[in-house]
């Protein structure tokens, strides 16, 4: 700890800069402490945080429950390995199969992980219960998806930057456009060998797109037409992120395989899940699949805790009601705001879209101003500013948010 009191902002920087790969361009704020819907920087200055780590901090930074059942199972026991049995991977896989309504929960750690096992699930299911010929099976994915950076995944990405000189790349994905039920449909009959339809239930990294009313509900519908696995991405949209426990929930869809992670921990540990029914889930046999980590003992008892706070605090009711607050109160000024052209979402995962070109760097320097006057946010992609603050965010201190958030594109205008 004493490292960390001597270090300045510079200091940090600076190191992660001659040490670190640079993989990320950080908003330049070094974080030292976290508390519920606030962040200290190394100065002692302090934020309230609009990222929520990409929605990972849905319950707050370092919730007492979840910290004590952390250190507690830290404690005992934390890592046997699935060689061996452990007395916490049953309880939480029966914990979350009933919390979630699925018969059997598949443990990872990364959201990745999580997206790459549901694609090996589904197309297993294809060719052991569809049947599909081997290796002919194609998952249906949408354009400006974001799933993840494995070499899979990036496969069927068309981010540039996220897939340029990391070929060659995975076969057997067919990408269509997302919120166009006629493109799935046109997809789904024209390619007998499709196993699945992997989606985001809102498009987040892509800037936040919220599909149109029913795009959800249609399309599982033409999934279960055609025999194809509708497989929901939630990890950055699930665990009440939306207003709803799930995202697919606003629309009463129960996927075929639910893909979780980020707040599955509360943002304090790496754990990820896939859910589904036997029907699905029962093609998975000893040695098809596995991870050192997944399913971890401390991983066990951290998502326990973490689910346990999203019930006992109504956190999806509290991210539909400030949810509304926000865009509400937000599109009072952007009626008359020539920076802020519109401010979209469901719950507590917004967006909105500053009023000039995708390359311009005005959404950064809005972001550097709103860092300066006490909020942490950052932008998406170009001139999209995601807002997503922790959901256990009181009236009050979203109001505070809303002024700091104005306050700073009035600095702009
Ligand atoms: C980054 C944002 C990006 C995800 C969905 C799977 C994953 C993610 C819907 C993979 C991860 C993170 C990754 C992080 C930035 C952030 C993100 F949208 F949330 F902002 F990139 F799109 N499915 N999203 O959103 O989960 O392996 O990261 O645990 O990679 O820069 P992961």
């Amino acid at each position: 700890m004493a490292v960390l009191e001597q270090l300045t902002s510079q200091q940090a920087i600076a190191l992660e800069n001659d040490y670190g790969a640079h993989n990320y361009h950080p908003l330049p704020v070094v974080l030292t402490k976290g508390e519920g819907v606030f962040v200290w920087d190394v100065e002692g200055k302090k934020y309230y945080d609009f990222l929520s780590a990409y929605s990972a901090v849905n319950q707050g930074h370092c919730h007492p429950k979840i910290i004590g059942a952390m250190v507690q199972q830290a404690k005992r026991l934390t890592l046997t390995s699935r060689a061996f049995y452990n007395d916490m991977l049953g309880i939480y896989e029966k914990f979350a199969c009933d919390y979630f309504g699925f018969d059997k929960l598949l443990p990872m750690n990364t959201g990745a992980e999580a997206v790459e096992t549901a694609l090996k699930l589904c197309r297993k299911w294809a060719y052991e219960k569809k049947g599909i010929h081997e290796n002919d099976a194609e998952i249906i994915v949408c354009e400006n998806n974001f799933h993840g950076r494995t070499t899979t995944i990036i496969s069927f990405s068309n981010d540039p930057v996220a897939r340029e000189h990391f070929g060659p790349f995975t076969k057997g994905f067919i990408k269509i456009e997302y919120d166009n039920l006629e493109a799935l449909e046109v997809a789904l009959k024209q390619n007998p060998n499709v196993a699945g339809f992997l989606v985001e239930p809102i498009q987040g990294e892509a800037g936040v797109y919220v599909p149109s009313e029913g795009y959800l509900a249609k399309a599982k519908a033409l999934c279960e037409k055609h025999n194809v696995l509708f497989i929901a991405d939630e990890v950055q949209t699930g665990i009440a992120r939306t207003g709803q426990l799930l995202a697919v929930d606003h629309e009463n869809v129960k996927p075929d395989v639910l893909i979780l992670g980020k707040a599955l921990s509360g943002g304090v540990y790496p754990v990820s899940a896939v859910l589904a029914n036997n029907a699905v889930m029962d093609v998975i046999k000893p040695g098809n699949h596995g991870s050192t980590f997944g399913g971890n003992p401390v991983a066990a008892a951290v998502a326990i805790a973490a689910l346990n706070v999203v019930k006992d605090e109504h956190l999806a009711e509290k991210a539909e009601e400030l949810g509304v607050l926000f865009r509400s109160e937000l599109n009072k000024y952007i009626e008359t705001s020539k920076i802020a052209k519109l401010v979209r979402g469901k719950g507590l995962l917004n967006a909105i879209v500053i009023n000039d070109d995708e390359e311009s760097d005005t959404a950064w320097n809005i972001c550097l101003a709103l860092r300066d006057n006490g909020l942490l946010a950052k932008p998406t992609h170009g001139n999209i500013i995601r807002f997503a603050p922790p959901l256990v965010m009181t009236k009050y201190q979203l109001q505070d948010c809303v002024s700091i958030i104005v306050k700073t594109l009035k600095q702009f205008e």
